[in-house]
């Protein structure tokens, strides 16, 4: 039967087929178009506002007494200034005194929180310092010229702000080598085991640190140090984000001197510190994010001081 179909028969029933696929598509034109805007709008663009102190952290204040009016002084016993140490690992001393009012560094092994020191490396992000009892060291140190700063600091890595909390030193480092091989004799007899894991129990605290010079820093100037942010924050911890940092031979404008503090997350408009305290930020979007730190002076520019007043990090935030 089929094959004495006219060919026009075949035909028109295609093109009634065609039509009615036609009329279907702009019924739902209207949806259609609703659904590809949807589709092509992009991901929310992160607005970041500068919120009051975290309840968390009020209340974390409140249990420790009257620590956070403490006026801790720090020195740096070793190294000592202007020494020049041989090998790759450079031991850290720090001593703590001043008005404490309770305040001593220390993990508490339960939380892996407590006060701690912020040992700084040239321009390097920070390292913690918990348990000032034992000497820390920076490992793999390169040879040359380096800075070191260290401030006190809390459980939630706000620093201490009072005069001699901060402590600033220079060293150098001869022969500096790769600390993950063990210094010998020329015979090949250990003299020294660099390697962390053969290093005695309790193994001291210390870091690797990143290949790094000093910058050339004059301690008599403007001085701007990043603490933090730092490194990844995650669910509770990453919203807000704390920026605090310590600043040396400089007022803000708001606390009655002329510099500002200008800050850049990512590649938005900057904005600016005038008092200087920690500022919180909340509405982080996940992923990979820059800080950038600025101090600048009446000249609305960066106050050159061996590159460390402008500080750039990435920090990642896990959503
Ligand atoms: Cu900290």
């Amino acid at each position: 039967m089929m094959e004495k179909f006219p060919k026009y028969y075949s035909a028109i029933i295609l093109i009634a087929v065609g039509l009615l696929f036609f009329a279907a598509a702009c019924a739902g034109g209207n949806d259609n178009h609703t659904t590809a805007t949807t589709t092509v709008t992009p991901p929310p663009a992160q607005v970041l506002t500068v919120v009051p102190r975290p309840q968390s952290i009020l209340d974390l204040m409140k249990q420790r007494g009257d620590q956070d009016e403490a006026r801790p002084a720090l020195k740096i016993v070793m190294p000592a200034k202007d020494s020049v140490i041989n090998g790759s690992t450079v031991a850290v001393k720090l001593g703590l005194t001043g008005d404490l009012k309770g305040y001593m560094p220390h993990k508490d092994p339960a939380t892996g929180k407590g006060n701690h020191v912020h040992v700084i490396l040239d321009n390097q992000p920070y390292e913690a310092y918990y348990e000032l009892g034992q000497p820390f060291e920076l490992r793999n140190v390169t040879t040359g010229k380096h800075t070191l700063r260290v401030f006190p600091s809390r459980p939630w890595h706000e620093s201490y702000k009072n005069d001699g909390a901060f402590q600033m030193t220079t060293f150098t480092v001869k022969g500096g080598g790769d600390a993950a091989k063990p210094t010998t004799t020329n015979t090949g007899q250990t003299m020294a085991n660099n390697n962390t894991s053969a290093s005695p129990t309790p193994p001291r605290e210390g870091k690797d640190m990143q290949s790094s010079i000093a910058g050339e820093v004059d301690v008599t100037k403007p001085l701007l140090t990043y603490s933090r942010p730092k490194g990844e924050y995650k669910g509770a911890d990453a919203d807000p984000i704390m920026i605090d940092f310590w600043l040396t031979n400089a007022k803000l404008k708001g606390d009655g001197g002329e510099y500002r503090v200008r800050y850049i997350i990512d590649d938005d408009d900057p904005r600016y510190i005038d008092k200087w305290e920690p500022i919180w930020l909340s509405g982080w979007l996940g992923g990979k994010h820059t800080v950038r730190l600025e101090l600048l002076g009446n000249d609305q520019m960066p106050v050159e001081n061996g590159g460390y007043n402008t500080t750039t990090r990435e920090i990642t935030v896990v959503k």
